[in-house]
């Protein structure tokens, strides 16, 4: 009989892990997810999947490495894909050491965990690793030979991973490679990423149930994907004959501005954008009555960086030519549309919901007075 296959995934819960696990369950995979203890025990973005029987969620840490010897030892995986981090860049800012904990030492922590358990030979690990490696960007567009200039405590730590990784690959015959992965996007993405920032407000704004939006660097530019499409590649990477690193991106680039004003308008809101640096505003100028001259978008100083990184542009011909990936399979126009259309459902739904526990509320307070 044919060995399962059996992938451990950290970060399961987060955007990307929820989408790699739905495509290996489809695959056939015995699917393995670390969470963490948390005061909240709904996890949204996994909720369908809990309790499929190949799908199993285990307690453990990237800051506590017995807790992962452990659980390696337990899950005995044929791949490990460590999507585990702080993710947000500005918060990496305030806090640098717990980033560096998770984002770097938590890589090695996985790598000795195989070891310790003697899989360094049959399990394969995918490190998530990230185009802010390029950070103040030598030359554009950034590819695999491209040299790296991290601008960030995130992209520091991710720099480690990048380069253990890279070390036991070497020093111990490991079949460990790393992603270099482009921003990607989607109706999952967390809330406080610019994009779902963007196209939540966007679907407030048009729905009355928020005034204005502020967001930082407007001209910063970034080659956008979908999520769906860059766990593929993940797993692709993995079944290569020999272990490398890939950048994995579109190929296309735009500002947050032109985000912004796509999201604005697939909701109903044209924009025009006047002004300059912190004194640039987003004002209506077509859609609903009531909109038309107001500013909805303005600049504020709080979301700008001490350090930020403003021209990334990836060249995923590496990925096309050996892995045989599609990387313009979701048009940059496709993924806005896809977030802009999920959060205008969402926040309607909110409301709905909003409306139902206020009359449940006063028909409770109505019965206890009467
Ligand atoms: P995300 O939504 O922020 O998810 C991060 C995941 O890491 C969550 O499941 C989180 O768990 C988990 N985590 C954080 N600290 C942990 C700890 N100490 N122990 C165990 N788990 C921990 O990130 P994403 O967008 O899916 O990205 C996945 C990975 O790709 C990350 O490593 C990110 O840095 C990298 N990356 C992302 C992009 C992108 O554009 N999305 C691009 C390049 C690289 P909780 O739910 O409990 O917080
Ligand atoms: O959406 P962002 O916060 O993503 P960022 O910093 O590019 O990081 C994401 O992508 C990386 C891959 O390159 C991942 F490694 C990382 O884990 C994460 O997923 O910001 C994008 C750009 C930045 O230049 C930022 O300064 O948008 C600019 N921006 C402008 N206003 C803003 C805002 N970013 C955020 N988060 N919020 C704003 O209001």
């Amino acid at each position: 009989m044919e060995k399962k296959n059996i992938a451990l995934i950290t970060g399961v819960t987060g955007q990307d892990g929820s989408y790699l696990s739905e495509f290996l369950l489809d695959k056939g995979y015995e699917v393995h997810g670390i969470i963490r203890r948390s005061s909240v025990d709904y996890r949204e973005r996994i909720a369908h999947l809990e309790g499929k029987p190949d799908f199993h969620l285990h307690y453990a840490d990237m800051g506590d490495s017995m807790s992962l010897v452990k659980l390696v030892g337990k899950v005995q995986p044929t791949e490990i894909y460590n999507l585990a981090a702080q993710s947000h860049v500005q918060v990496s800012f305030d806090a640098p050491e717990f980033t560096a904990d998770v984002d770097a030492v938590g890589v090695l922590r996985i790598l000795e965990a195989v070891r310790t358990n003697h899989l360094e030979h049959s399990c394969r690990i995918y490190q998530a690793s990230t185009s802010e490696l390029y950070g103040k960007v030598e030359e554009v567009p950034q590819n695999e030979q491209t040299p790296f200039h991290p601008y960030s405590p995130y992209a520091v730590a991710k720099l480690y991973g990048y380069w253990i990784v890279k070390e036991y690959r070497e020093a111990y015959d490991m079949f460990c490679c790393s992603g270099i992965l482009f921003n990607h996007e989607s109706e999952r993405r967390g809330e406080t990423f610019v994009t779902r920032k963007i196209t939540l407000a966007a679907a407030r704004i048009a729905q009355g149930k928020q005034e204005k939006l502020y967001l930082g660097n407007l001209s910063s530019l970034r080659d956008w994907g979908y999520a769906k499409d860059y766990v593929e590649c993940m797993w692709l990477i993995l079944q290569q004959e020999k272990p490398e690193d890939y950048v994995i991106a579109t190929g296309v680039q735009h500002s947050v501005r032109e985000f912004a004003y796509l999201a604005f308008k697939t909701a109903g809101m044209e924009l025009e954008f006047r002004g300059e640096g912190i004194n640039e505003k987003g004002v209506c100028v077509a859609g609903p009555a009531h909109l038309v001259g107001k500013t909805l978008v303005e600049v504020s100083e709080d979301f700008y960086r001490p350090t930020d990184v403003v021209n990334l542009l990836g060249d995923p011909s590496k990925a096309k030519n050996e892995l045989g990936w599609n990387p313009q399979s979701t048009s940059f126009e496709q993924l806005v549309s896809i977030m802009v259309k999920h959060d205008m459902q969402k926040v309607a739904a909110d409301h709905v919901a909003g409306v139902m526990r206020t009359n449940l509320a006063e028909y409770l307070e109505k019965g206890i007075t009467k």
